[in-house]
């Protein structure tokens, strides 16, 4: 069997959340809508970590002409505040049903689109790899809303099943645009087309967390290994280690488990008893 092949969820419920529909809706339409995915109380935390912990000299403006959406990147290097929300079973179920349970993180960015800030450009956030279609699925976002995504402040516009077009959607397409309350979460399969909508008649910040899985064969968009220092990696659950790219693909370093070298920081195989086991099997036996 193909250990990358997308989990069966049907019937499958995780603390009372049926997981099937969302990873069907995913698989079919292009996307999903989990209601209220995260509670106040976990969304006011991170959000008073987010206010403490990512300054506002850590907002970038990327990704915009009019400079109107300032996103905090390689979110796992400056802030523990999310690390629950990628161990969330719920959200682990609904990743593996979409692109198999050999799945890391690309990216995890906080979204902040402020008033003033036009419509983007309709496109695929799986459009970085160059990868012809179709293909099977290897990209699953998610986009937490912390504030409510409204028509008006530019809730997410998505054009459903576009996942399953070979050929480029023309920019006129028409797409529906997910409103939703805060807590809750839009999931997209990499492939499908959307944009941030137009936030030109409020005063109100659309902020949102933005987390990206991607298959674990990939080299993720922004390099987990290389962007978070690896005293802070040292410190995580195995299962947080994993998915920043510490696990075995191939041969891992030097045949090791990579936790194993994350852990003693050699990439040098140390044990003596272990080479001399080998010496005496293959050379001496
Ligand atoms: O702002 C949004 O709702 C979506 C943003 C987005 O798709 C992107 O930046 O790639
Ligand atoms: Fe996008």
């Amino acid at each position: 069997m193909n250990p990358y092949e997308p989990v069966d969820q049907t019937d499958v419920v995780v603390e009372g959340l049926s997981i099937g529909p969302i990873v069907d809706n995913i698989r079919e339409q292009g996307y999903s809508v989990a209601e209220n995915f995260l509670d106040p109380y976990l969304l006011k935390s991170i959000r008073d970590a987010f206010n403490t912990e990512v300054p506002i000299t850590e907002m970038r403006a990327i990704g915009t002409q009019s400079g109107r959406t300032w996103r905090a990147h390689n979110l796992l290097a400056k802030t523990r505040a999310v690390d629950s929300v990628f161990l969330d079973q719920r959200l682990r179920a609904i990743v593996a049903g979409v692109i198999g349970k050999l799945n890391q993180v690309n990216i995890t960015t906080l979204f902040n689109t402020l008033p003033g800030e036009t419509k983007q450009f309709l496109h695929q956030d799986d459009g970085l790899w160059p990868i012809p279609r179709p293909h099977p699925s290897f990209l699953c976002n998610v986009l937490i809303a912390f504030d409510p995504f409204t028509k008006e402040n530019g809730a997410t516009h998505i054009v459903p099943g576009s996942h399953k077009l070979v050929e480029p959607v023309d920019q006129a397409r028409e797409t529906i645009q997910v409103e939703m309350g805060s807590g809750s979460a839009l999931f997209w399969e990499g492939g499908t087309w959307h944009a941030g909508g137009a936030n030109v008649t409020t005063n109100q910040e659309r902020m949102g967390l933005f987390i990206s899985h991607q298959v674990s064969y990939l080299r993720p968009q922004e390099s987990q290994l290389i962007s978070v220092p690896r005293e802070i990696v040292k410190s995580l659950p195995k299962k947080m280690q994993r998915l920043m790219g510490y696990h075995q693909f191939g041969i891992g370093v030097d045949g090791r488990d990579p936790i194993d070298v994350l852990q003693d920081g050699s990439v040098v195989a140390p044990d003596a008893a272990l080479a001399s086991e080998w010496r005496a099997r293959y050379l001496e036996g």
